[in-house]
């Protein structure tokens, strides 16, 4: 028979605990946040007694296993490596987690992406989907390790949808993407955004309020706001819901973090977590990164900001897949009916929306 301290061990790396195997330390871990001494009690309760044969099965909730309310239990059932649990974990807390991509950037790809597009920005920032023209940002895009990572926090097919890449920092209030890109169900997306430069205090590192991921959906809606078509009406009502999320982490007590990022390495977000992009302090220098945006297959894929839900108004997006070319159909939630045309807006204001300008 397994020894009872070498069982409890095996079971704290399972639930992604990393830094020992003394129970004191666990103990005063697990403290460290609410949520987790209920978490390691439904991972308990599964290891030692099994699933419970009831009509409601927690696997079949609608929304990210990585952000369920069942999570201690659905990571028991996983049975992940110790090193999976870790970053699992990360990121079910934090709503965000690095990981290494060195050998697929650092092997000259930064610099020949950096190269490529120098020509090719229209705008001061960015350059919107240039995977659809360069073969390194696509392949960046559809990197084998994001996307068994991707599947692995979400539990489903990933669709990477959108790429664009920054030659300097975009100073960019906090903001989710939820209220660019949200799905039905809600929080199957995230952003994937990886450094060609090493990114440091000084020029334009990203932000992040840790735990805001756990918030609930707030969109215009939920702000006392309408979503509009119309940019003179959704331009200042985006202002004030950034407004909004700055006073809510203020509410929250959440503290702002700042993400230094080495060249070669990935920052993965939920959709959910308020994150933006720090001032740049030393004016002229770049910030070369790239992010990709990633629905989850089996979703409807809209723009809260132009939607008003509540009058029956949605503005679904067509969202390309790019390992494919072909456009992905909005799911409703149990079935494939292709989502009704859209009322369209302008080619300009859409791309400014969608780019998060507005
Ligand atoms: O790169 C940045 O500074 C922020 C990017 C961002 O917030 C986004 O793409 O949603």
């Amino acid at each position: 028979m397994s020894n009872p301290a070498s069982v409890l061990a095996t079971r704290m790396r399972g639930f992604g605990y990393t830094d020992k195997t003394d129970q004191g330390a666990f103990d005063a871990w697990l403290n460290e946040r609410p949520a987790r001494r209920l978490e390691w009690a439904q991972y308990q309760a599964y290891l030692d007694k099994g699933p419970r044969q009831s009509p409601f099965d927690p696997n079949s909730m609608n929304t990210p296993w990585v952000h369920s309310p069942f999570f201690g239990r659905l990571l028991a059932e996983k049975a992940l490596s110790e090193e999976q649990a870790a970053m699992v974990r990360a990121f079910h807390e934090d709503g965000l987690v690095k990981i290494d991509l060195r050998d697929a950037i650092c092997d000259g790809t930064a610099e020949q992406v950096i190269e490529e597009l120098a020509d090719k920005y229209t705008d001061p920032v960015r350059i919107q989907d240039a995977w659809r023209n360069n073969e390194d940002v696509k392949q960046i895009a559809l990197n084998p390790k994001v996307i068994e990572t991707l599947e692995l926090l979400y539990g489903r097919d990933v669709v990477p949808f959108q790429t664009l890449n920054f030659r300097v920092g975009t100073e960019q209030a906090g903001h989710t993407d939820t209220v660019h890109f949200d799905s039905m169900p809600h929080r199957f997306m995230c952003g994937v955004w990886v450094g060609l430069e090493d990114i440091d205090a000084n020029n334009g590192p990203l932000f992040y309020y840790p735990g805001s991921q756990l918030l609930p959906v707030y969109d215009f809606f939920d702000a006392g706001l309408e979503g509009s078509r119309k940019e003179e009406e959704f331009s200042p009502r985006y202002a004030t819901y950034v407004d909004f999320l700055d006073q809510l982490m203020e509410a929250h007590g959440l503290e702002k973090q700042t993400l230094t990022v080495n060249k070669g390495e990935a920052v993965i977000w939920s959709a959910n977590v308020i994150h933006g992009g720090s001032p740049i302090v030393e004016p002229g220098r770049s910030r070369h990164s790239q992010v990709t945006h990633y629905y989850f297959k089996g979703c409807s894929y809209y723009t809260p900001l132009l939607s008003n839900w509540h009058k029956g108004d949605v503005f679904f997006r067509d969202i390309t897949d790019i390992r494919t070319g072909e456009l992905v159909p909005n799911a409703y939630l149990f079935d494939d009916t292709p989502a009704p045309p859209q009322q369209r807006i302008g080619k300009r204001r859409a791309l400014k929306v969608l780019l998060g300008l507005e």
